[in-house]
């Protein structure tokens, strides 16, 4: 396979301005005319012409209305080559034919619950006709469709509906043309029996726009959360960004077979349905919280990615972590801030910081791919919107929003780069920030270690900065990066202390904000590898709150910090994303002692300060019940894999099992209470505070469960036979199923007799039976395989399933080598069907290297038996390899 370099990047010889394609649908044979106005660049040459084209039937070539002759044209199984096209501009027909139906990849035009539709991103547009398919080729497409009219009733495509009408032998047609000039990816096409929800928003300056939402008929009435999230959506965007939706009519399409979560294609986004149905009774508080960030975040992307969009893959993060950013934000405003950042950060360092430390670790903007289908990452996305996120930071929020107004008059209608979204935000603010660019290209996850020393003399508080980036693949050494360190100091009452000045080295500094007064939180800008920050007129010996609300993507190591002094954060810090770190950050001490102390032979133990600790902020009324519910969950068995010098994961599995137990044993009565005082009153309402109120109910209900006494599986099961909505239900099956035996295999068969009609809740039911750590689970996922329920073409199932398994770090891990092997089984025939999937599952070996040479040995002999296959794809060739290096 053929690497792709970003210092290779050329613009091309061609320009395309103007697209009409025209679709003749069909069960067993579609057709697809296109006719391209193609520009030469350059007036004096005419090199060739390459078109992209994957499982492609090419029918015809026309070149100003002649059929190209055969010596003029060359075709591989990947381009069409038009060796010595005209050097004025002309009109290029192609005429190809395929095969829809028999599509599996799910990218192209592809046929999922019978409908007709598309995925173009990244590369799919040629799958559907030859083209240059990259970002930076953009032009006005206009679609027309034909199909037959009783199969296919609607016909969808992007922009406004021009024409339509009735044609002979029971057909019918539509034109679609999209006046904004947009690349290939952003094309979609979707036909099919369908039914809308429909409802308008008026935008600032007066534009009535129609929304429909598109979903099998029985589903209509699941949309009704997806449509308010839209509205909520695009007021948001006028408010907070003054960006306005720019065409009459938004479509979205639900679609049960999809790879992705959604896709932004212009004015037709087309979602997984479990990103878009939501009902009480079938969607869980989490399902309703992603249908509300997943619907902003295409939305914005209208703005952001598509008016706007990349010039080259490798600049993806340009619109993803932005977007992603955006999205955030949008679910903050709509409902708890700190809870929000808390479930942001908990996804970076789980998945990202992991994928940071591994052999597919990468820049934010990637040097080079195989596969761009598998840069698509946490470290694209969520690194990404981490560094969005800094230039708030340093620029703070008025600064951040001159930088992106500066963005849009600059860049509306281009295909740019990270270094201009960079531009616009420094030339708006006159800032300098030149180190701050390397966080785009450096990998690896900044090492940042802070001590701290009190002079009661002076009255100086001084903060040592150390920055280090390990070495990632390609790339051993680094370069120090401006790195925002957000810092409050804390007086013995545990108040915010005044900071008016502080020292960056010699250099004075001041602190004040826009009125005058001294800031409570400092954010200093750490740039060189080490850098000394002293506070003056500092009166008492603070305790510091470091990386306030995580203002940096970096591990943060605090050498000197005591547990007395994390107490006292948990109790009183004033940013709230502090006071669950102080939380997580003990339980993480604790739980590697734990585990010293297991691997040594020895008993195991509780420090009761913890367990106060926590009973603190259980018993606090005046806290939001969801951050309390988070600052007593564990970190994650994955977490510590990744803090260990040799991951033992039946260790972590046992001390984090003993330390639930032992908190749940140790504050029974009050997560009794919280059951209690927290049972729905009223109907279903996905607002925060019911939300928080469920949430901590379900989490209390885990921990008194995990005892495995009768009382406690009594009250879950009545909890999960009382249950009015999914969220309740699922969480007593979930808090249930911990414990093996008769209560938990009654309470599944049930719930599936009860679900098994809803492909979305039986999904849910396959993954809680996925994730379980009852030993030698792989045994009865390897059964699920066969279960009806189960289907190995539909990603929603196989990331169920074969996503949920992995979730285990006991079964993925298990000693013998048996859920390495089994993944590797599912790997290679998913492979043959959709390589897409099938790569995304191959990352879950891609921490191997952290384990025993036992294990390593085993993940290693199922890694070479991937990479050796013959005819595999690309897309796991490149995971499986890279891995292996
Ligand atoms: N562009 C692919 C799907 C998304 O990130 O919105
Ligand atoms: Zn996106």
């Amino acid at each position: 396979p053929k690497e792709i370099f970003l210092k290779d990047y050329k613009p091309t010889d061609y320009a395309f301005e103007r697209v009409e394609l025209k679709f003749v649908l069909d069960e067993d044979r579609t057709i697809v005319k296109s006719i391209i106005n193609v520009v030469p660049r350059s007036e004096t040459s005419n090199p060739p012409l390459v078109l992209d084209g994957r499982d492609l039937k090419l029918l015809s070539v026309k070149i100003n209305g002649e059929v190209v002759k055969s010596n003029n044209l060359s075709l591989t199984s990947r381009h069409l080559t038009l060796s010595t096209p005209p050097s004025s501009p002309f009109t290029l027909e192609v005429d190809t034919e395929l095969h829809p139906e028999k599509n599996l990849s799910l990218e192209g035009l592809y046929k999922s619950g019978g409908n007709f539709c598309t995925q173009c991103e990244a590369e799919g547009f040629r799958k559907i006709t030859f083209f240059q398919d990259r970002p930076d080729v953009m032009a006005i497409f206009t679609t027309t469709i034909e199909a037959d009219k009783t199969k296919y009733p609607v016909l969808l495509s992007n922009g406004n509906l021009i024409d339509h009408g009735d044609l002979e032998d029971g057909k019918h047609f539509a034109v679609w043309e999209d006046p904004f000039k947009k690349p290939s990816y952003l094309f979609a096409l979707v036909a099919g029996q369908l039914e809308s929800r429909e409802d308008t928003f008026t935008t600032c300056s007066g534009r009535l726009v129609h929304l429909r939402i598109w979903t099998p008929a029985q589903d209509i009435p699941k949309t009704a959360h997806a449509m308010r999230s839209l509205k909520s959506a695009m007021k948001w965007d006028e408010d907070v960004f003054g960006l306005e939706y720019d065409l009459d009519l938004f479509n979205i399409v639900a679609v049960p077979d999809f790879n992705m979560g959604a896709m932004e294609n212009k004015s037709l986004n087309i979602f997984n349905s479990k990103l878009v149905l939501a009902s009480p009774e079938t969607a869980t508080d989490a399902d309703y919280s992603s249908i509300l960030g997943v619907i902003g975040h295409e939305y914005f992307h209208n703005w952001t990615g598509n008016r706007v969009t990349c010039r080259n893959w490798f600049q993806l993060s340009l619109k993803e972590g932005l977007t992603v950013f955006r999205d955030q934000e949008f679910s903050s405003d709509m409902g708890s801030r700190p809870v929000k950042r808390i479930s942001d950060v908990l996804r970076l360092r789980l998945s990202q910081f992991a994928e940071d430390a591994g052999p597919m670790a990468h820049p934010v903007r990637p040097h080079s791919y195989i596969k761009m289908d598998n840069f698509y990452t946490v470290t694209v996305y969520e690194k990404g919107a981490e560094v969005v996120r800094m230039y708030q930071t340093l620029l703070g929020k008025q600064g951040f929003r001159k930088g992106m107004d500066l963005y849009f008059e600059r860049h509306d209608g281009q295909a740019v780069a990270c270094e201009d979204f960079f531009a616009a935000m420094r030339d708006a603010n006159e800032a300098d920030m030149s180190s701050f660019l390397l966080w785009y290209s450096q990998a690896g996850t900044p090492l940042l270690t802070v001590t701290t020393a009190y002079n009661p003399d002076t009255r100086c508080f001084t903060l040592k900065c150390r920055q280090e980036i390990p070495p990632t693949p390609g790339q051993p050494l680094k370069e120090p990066m401006l790195i925002p360190l957000a810092v409050g100091l804390l007086n013995s009452k545990g108040h915010d202390m005044p900071l008016s000045d502080v020292l960056d080295g010699e250099l004075p500094l001041s602190l004040t904000d826009a009125s005058g007064q001294a800031v409570t939180t400092a954010i200093l800008r750490v740039e060189k590898a080490e850098q000394e920050f002293t506070f003056v007129n500092i009166p008492e010996k603070p305790v510091a709150s470091l990386l306030r609300n995580f203002s940096a993507p970096v591990r943060l190591l605090q050498p000197d910090i005591t547990d007395d002094d994390l107490l006292f954060l948990l109790a009183h810090d004033s940013d709230e994303f502090n006071r669950w770190e102080a939380a997580q950050i003990m339980g993480r001490k604790l739980m590697l002692n734990l585990i010293e102390q297991l691997q040594q032979g020895g008993k195991l133990s509780v420090d009761s300060a913890y367990i106060e600790g926590l009973r603190s902020i259980l018993c606090d009324p005046l806290l939001d019940k969801e951050f309390v519910t988070k600052a007593i969950t564990l970190p994650a068995e994955s977490e510590l894999v990744d803090l260990m010098t040799v991951a033992d994961p039946d260790a972590i599995h046992t001390v984090r099992r003993f330390l639930i137990r032992a908190i749940a044993s140790s504050l029974r009565k009050e997560l009794e209470y919280a059951v209690e005082e927290n049972r729905s009153l009223e109907p279903y309402d996905p607002n925060h505070s019911s939300m928080a109120r469920r949430a901590l109910k379900n989490t209390a209900l885990a921990y008194l469960a995990s005892l495995d006494q009768p009382e406690a599986t009594e009250l879950a099961l009545q909890e999960y036979r009382t249950a009015t909505n999914m969220t309740e239900q699922f969480a007593a099956l979930v808090a249930i199923a911990q414990n093996p035996g008769e209560a938990r295999t009654s309470a599944l068969s049930d719930f599936y007799e009860q679900w098994k009609h809803e492909f979305l809740v039986v999904n849910k039911w396959l993954a809680l039976q996925a994730v379980s750590d009852i030993p030698n689970n792989v045994e009865n996922v390897r059964q699920l395989l066969d279960h009806p329920a189960f289907d190995i073409r539909n990603p929603n199932k196989v990331y169920a399933l074969i996503g949920g398994f992995c979730g285990s770090v006991v079964n993925l891990h298990a000693k013998d080598g048996s859920g390495y092997k089994f993944l590797a089984d599912v790997v290679l025939k998913l492979d043959k069907l959709n390589p897409q999937v099938a790569s995304r599952l191959v990352t879950a070996f891609s921490r191997w290297r952290r384990f025993d040479d036992g294990r390593q040995a085993l993940a290693k002999e199922q890694l070479e038996r991937i990479a050796k296959v013959e005819g595999l794809s690309d897309n796991v060739y490149e995971i499986a390899s890279k891995s292996l290096v």
